[in-house]
């Protein structure tokens, strides 16, 4: 089994919790468009794009809407009141554990990279302090294909130079997952074991993790 060299690592539900201001925002949507939208609704939203989130969001309130430009429009106000809430964003939120890990693989020289969907992704890392700190940075700006598609891994593993078998991949979403997979890589999630069954290993936290947990 080739070693680990480098790890990719999602951002939304592994380095910061941003799926609640995620939530807030698009539960703010459904009652403007006059339904409910509950935390287990939003479950279906994560590392989901932003367009097919929207989607989802309107088949919930159960509302038909044919015209493009106005799914824009509608998606262009979620990702505003997103954007506010992320710009008060703190390194205090960074998970636990995370920078610690993130150090320690530093130290034994195996790169890091983010390889995530969301298209605010830098304005997310400079609010935490991270922007200069991974290798590679690989967001929804330079990809066209979703997760569950290998793309964002891929790419992520090209730019760092490293063969996808080289790399491992730290996932909090099922499609994210699928990805990873579909990318020849090693995966751990992050998160419930029973939804992130297809991952080869599940942590709960970073917390007190060691080299180990790259250890395949
Ligand atoms: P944006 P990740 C994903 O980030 C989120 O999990 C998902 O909920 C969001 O819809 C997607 O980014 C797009 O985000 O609207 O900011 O471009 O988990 O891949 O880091
Ligand atoms: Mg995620």
């Amino acid at each position: 089994m080739a070693k680990v060299k480098a790890c990719i690592f999602d951002l939304d539900g592994v380095i910061v919790d941003t799926a609640k201001y995620h939530y807030l925002a698009w539960r703010r949507l459904a009652h403007e468009l006059g339904f409910e939208f509950t935390e287990k609704d939003n479950e279906q939203l994560k590392g989901v794009s932003r367009m097919r989130s929207l989607e989802i969001l309107l088949s919930v309130g159960n509302i038909k809407i044919d015209d493009e430009k106005k799914k824009e429009e509608l998606a262009e106000k979620k990702n505003n009141w997103y954007v506010e809430y992320i710009s008060k964003m703190t390194e205090e939120e960074i998970l636990p554990g995370v920078r610690e890990f993130l150090n320690l693989l530093k130290d034994n020289g195996i790169k890091i990279a983010i390889g995530s969907a969301s298209k605010n992704t830098l304005t997310i890392l400079e609010r935490i302090g991270l922007k200069d700190f991974f290798d590679v940075v690989i967001d929804g700006t330079k990809i066209s294909k979703a997760k569950p598609d290998p793309e964002v891994f891929l790419k992520a593993a090209q730019e760092l130079n490293i063969p996808p078998e080289e790399c491992c991949v730290f996932e909090d979403a099922i499609a994210g997952i699928e990805a990873a997979k579909r990318a020849g890589m090693k995966v751990i999630g992050v998160g419930d074991p029973n939804i992130l069954k297809e991952a080869d290993k599940v942590i709960q936290t970073f917390e007190g993790q060691n080299l180990e947990l790259i250890d395949f």
